[in-house]
């Protein structure tokens, strides 16, 4: 029989106020529009994506998570962004913090190490906001938003026909 597998990623959870704030931001964005708007529960900031991985890797990456030293730090949304592509709205930073890019790059080397074939393309920090979006101008500003972060999780995302559902397996702590 096949090795039972989890679909998993490292992510960073906005407050449920946030969240509900940046659904509401889409929606006004979209205007009626096509797309499928992320619920506000399901609303993230992937740092890295792992895929479907058996027991022992997410056992490994449990450990890279647990060994990581980094720095608590403010994410400010500042812009709502489009890519025409995959037809994402999204909302993101003007610049990436470096204390964020430290957490990712830290979390990737610890990965790499129980054998993670790391994301090539540069991080791009985002918060997917709407799916399967047609819309026209590729950028706006936003009031910016500052978003406290002190915490990262591994999740564990559930796949069904009506679309995903994330499930927080566990939590690590940034330094303040
Ligand atoms: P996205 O929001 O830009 O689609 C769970 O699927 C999370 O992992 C999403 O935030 C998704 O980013 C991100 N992700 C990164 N690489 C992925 C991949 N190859 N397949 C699916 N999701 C991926």
């Amino acid at each position: 029989p096949a090795t039972p597998t989890q679909r998993l990623f490292f992510a960073l959870w906005p407050p449920a106020e946030l969240s509900r704030e940046l659904h509401r931001l889409a929606g006004n964005a979209l205007r009626g529009g096509a797309g499928r708007r992320v619920a506000p529960e399901n609303i993230h900031l992937t740092l890295a994506f792992l895929g479907s991985v058996n027991a022992s890797f997410r056992e490994c990456a449990e450990q890279a998570a647990t060994a990581i030293r980094a720095t608590s730090f403010t994410l400010m949304l500042e812009q709502m962004g489009y890519w025409p592509k995959p037809g994402i709205l999204w909302a993101g930073p003007n610049q990436t913090p470096s204390l964020l890019i430290q957490l990712v790059q830290e979390l990737n080397a610890g990965l790499v190490a129980c054998g993670y074939d790391a994301e090539k393309r540069p991080y791009a920090a985002h918060l997917t906001l709407a799916r399967k979006t047609h819309l026209h101008n590729a950028v706006a500003s936003m009031e910016p938003r500052a978003w406290e972060i002190n915490r990262f999780h591994l999740v564990r995302s559930h796949t069904h026909a009506g679309g995903a559902r994330y499930e927080i397996l566990r939590s690590w702590p940034l330094n303040s």
